[in-house]
């Protein structure tokens, strides 16, 4: 593990809205007095009526609730939009760039995004939506996703948004869990010169389930099938409907999103955020972990997070939390090796970008590539570097800060999950000293601890340990759609009293966190995460196949890769075409980010003698790590695993 330490730059120090002592201050304030501390923070929003209570939460099974900020009122798209509009509401909102950069770039101030939210929320309305409805939202990285979700909030619908690289199949899934009513989705998406059929695999999706309304935005002006008396266009539903509506008052725990995530077991989990928390959460970590606040001429900084509203980061740090702080943001459509590996930096200097935030695979993708795309840009505007989505190893946290950043740049690399709603533990650029690979201390309110994974004992100290956190924060996911007993389980029950966030976790001497990866049936590929369940299930559906089990293998760009072994039915030919047909079919039933990386056809698999599959030794031979296998006699028949390693494809 690196032993560097890049102690905070002087200016930092200076300017920061978060300095070295008032870091450790207010820390032990939020822990000590977290109702004089969130009363305190709560202040950035507008609330329509002041709550009474603070935090009233328990993690005991007996009396398992969590509630932030009860009684208040506010709306968090207000939040994000209405009350700029008197300061700033010519100033840029959102500069889009397009996928192909000489395409014409969409620069929306606040004002006009106010005027666009509020339109849509009405054609929202005229199509029969209303609060608490759930609105599926599959759309690609245009302004319009922005739009429809905040159009949402404004009207108090709850969306689920489906990022657009998912299958028919697994849209379906989602539409049918939440039981939403309507989509809104585009005619096709655009992605490194590359078009997605986003209306197509709805069509396809609604074979399965049905709707009453999809709402398709025209973006590359695609000639596709509408459904009469279902389908409409985006501009049609907003043609003469009015431009003010009134935000409705949610209550600070009225739901404000869905969004689906894979867990290590069934199917992904609808993970649930309500407004109050999320909204104080979201815009606080904002702030701080970004040092977000007014250059000295009074301009706001270009901020990007590269991150698609697909996922969690999008929700909070590209939609919430910088329009709430009243950011000027760039949202790209595209991908970083279109037209060629510079372009993010060709971003950079094109928009004049201060702050970048971005997931460690891309990076280690550009990497790869030579430093030469980076170093013909000028990078100049660059003063602030993120990391998020999965462990960023040393190698590229050194290429990121020296060649991309020129050492000039802090990174913070922040830890956090589609449950914790925002930062959890992330260097603050002005506190915290950065040692590359870790994600340093935790935020404000958030009291992390390391149990031994076996005995479930608190590690004091330097140690290492499965990650939990014991107390609740205000950005906590409430529930599971639908299911509060699956809430519970899967976060509560391995340690009770604790909130278990299946990530092994390593403290040293100065109490810094390195998070080590998953410890549960959860692989991180390229910074997307994917049950293991999720793509065996896939595979078992395919009628070669009798058996599969997935296990996740080191891969040098992505992170991790899948690795799946697959037991074909009795009698099946196990052919190069059959491997090749089974990678199409996971691509088709989950979507390419689930592609299998390896297919070891496997006669059968290991098994103890009741017959659980040995997921440690399946790990070992995927790692090429055949040397340590470890106890293999509890193995219903040891030879399974002989073959196996004899019979491993060379990647
Ligand atoms: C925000 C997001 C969550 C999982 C999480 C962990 C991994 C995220 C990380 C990181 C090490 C970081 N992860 N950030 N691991 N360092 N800075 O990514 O949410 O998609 O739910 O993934 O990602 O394993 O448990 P989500």
């Amino acid at each position: 593990m690196s032993a560097a330490v890049f102690p905070v730059p002087e200016d930092w120090a200076d300017k920061a809205l978060i300095g070295e002592d008032s870091y450790a201050e207010r820390y032990a304030r939020s822990i000590a007095d977290p109702d004089g501390f969130w009363r305190e923070e709560a202040k950035r929003i507008t609330w329509l009526e002041p709550f009474d209570t603070v935090k009233d939460t328990s993690f005991d099974k007996a009396d398992f609730h969590i509630r932030w900020f009860t009684g208040g009122k506010l709306n968090i798209c207000a939040n994000a939009l209405d009350r700029h509009l008197v300061e700033r509401g010519e100033q840029i909102a959102i500069i889009w760039e397009p996928d192909s950069p000489g395409d014409p770039v969409r620069r929306i101030t606040y004002r006009e995004l106010h005027r666009d939210v509020s339109r849509f929320a009405n054609a929202l309305k005229e199509r029969g939506v209303a609060k608490g409805d759930r609105v599926t939202i599959y759309l690609p990285m245009v302004p319009e996703a922005a739009i429809a979700m905040l159009a949402c909030a404004r009207i108090g619908a709850i969306h689920s948004v489906v990022f657009a690289g998912f299958s028919p199949d697994a849209l379906a899934g989602r539409i049918e869990d939440c039981g939403s009513r309507i989509v809104v989705t585009a005619d096709e998406g655009l992605r490194g010169g590359k078009t997605v059929p986003l209306k197509a695999n709805v069509d396809a999706a609604l074979e399965k389930v049905a709707v009453d309304t999809v709402v398709v935005f025209n973006h590359t002006g695609a000639d596709v099938p509408m459904v009469e008396g279902r389908d409409v266009s985006w501009s049609d539903a907003v043609a003469g409907v009015a431009e003010d509506c009134a935000p409705e008052p949610m209550d600070a725990e009225d739901p404000l999103f869905i969004l689906y995530t894979s867990g290590s077991t069934g199917k992904p989990k609808g993970v649930l955020h309500t407004t109050g928390g999320y909204a104080v959460w979201t815009s606080m970590t904002h702030q701080y972990v970004f040092d977000y606040q007014p250059n000295e001429d009074g301009s706001m900084p270009v901020y990007w997070c590269a991150a698609d509203v697909g996922w969690v980061t999008g929700h909070s740090y590209v939609v919430y939390a910088p329009l709430m702080n009243g950011a000027t943001q760039v949202m790209f459509e595209g991908v970083p090796n279109f037209p060629d590996h510079s372009r993010f930096w060709d971003i950079v200097d094109k928009h004049q970008v201060e702050i970048f935030y971005a997931a460690p695979t891309a990076l280690r993708a550009l990497m790869r590539e030579g430093d030469e795309y980076v170093t013909r840009t000028s990078r100049a505007s660059l003063k602030l570097l993120g990391s998020v989505g999965e462990p960023i190893n040393p190698e590229a946290w050194d290429w990121y800060h020296r060649v991309v950043g020129e050492r000039r740049c802090p990174i913070v690399d922040t830890w956090w999950q589609t449950e914790t709603g925002g930062a959890m533990i992330t260097p603050l650029p002005g506190a915290i000293d950065l040692k590359p690979g870790s994600a340093s201390k935790p935020m404000f309110g958030v009291q992390p601890a390391l149990l031994d994974a076996e005995s479930g004992k608190v590690l004091e100290g330097a140690g290492q340990g499965a990650l939990v956190i014991t107390d609740s924060w205000p950005g906590q996911m409430r529930t599971v759609y639908g299911d509060d007993q699956r809430f519970f389980d899967t976060y509560f029950s391995q340690y009770p009293g604790y909130y278990f966030t299946g990530d092994g976790c390593r403290r040293d001497e100065d109490g810094y966190y390195w998070i080590t990866g998953r410890i549960d049936d959860v692989i991180n590929v390229s910074g997307h995460r994917m049950g293991t369940a999720e793509v065996e299930s896939a595979l078992v559906e395919h009628p070669s196949v009798a058996e599969a089990a997935v296990v996740g293998m080191p891969h040098e760009v992505k992170g991790q890769g899948i690795y799946a072994y697959v037991t074909t039915t009795a009698g099946t030919d196990d052919s190069e075409d059959l491997r090749k047909e089974l990678v199409q079919w996971v691509r088709k039933e989950i979507g390419p980010i689930a592609t299998p990386d390896v297919i070891q056809f496997a006669p059968s698999l290991p098994k103890t003698r009741s017959g659980k599959i040995m997921r440690r030794i399946l790990r070992k031979i995927a790692e090429n790590d055949t040397g340590s296998l470890g106890d293999t006699s509890t193995l219903a028949d040891p030879s399974v695993v002989e073959d196996l390693v004899a019979n491993r494809p060379q990647a």
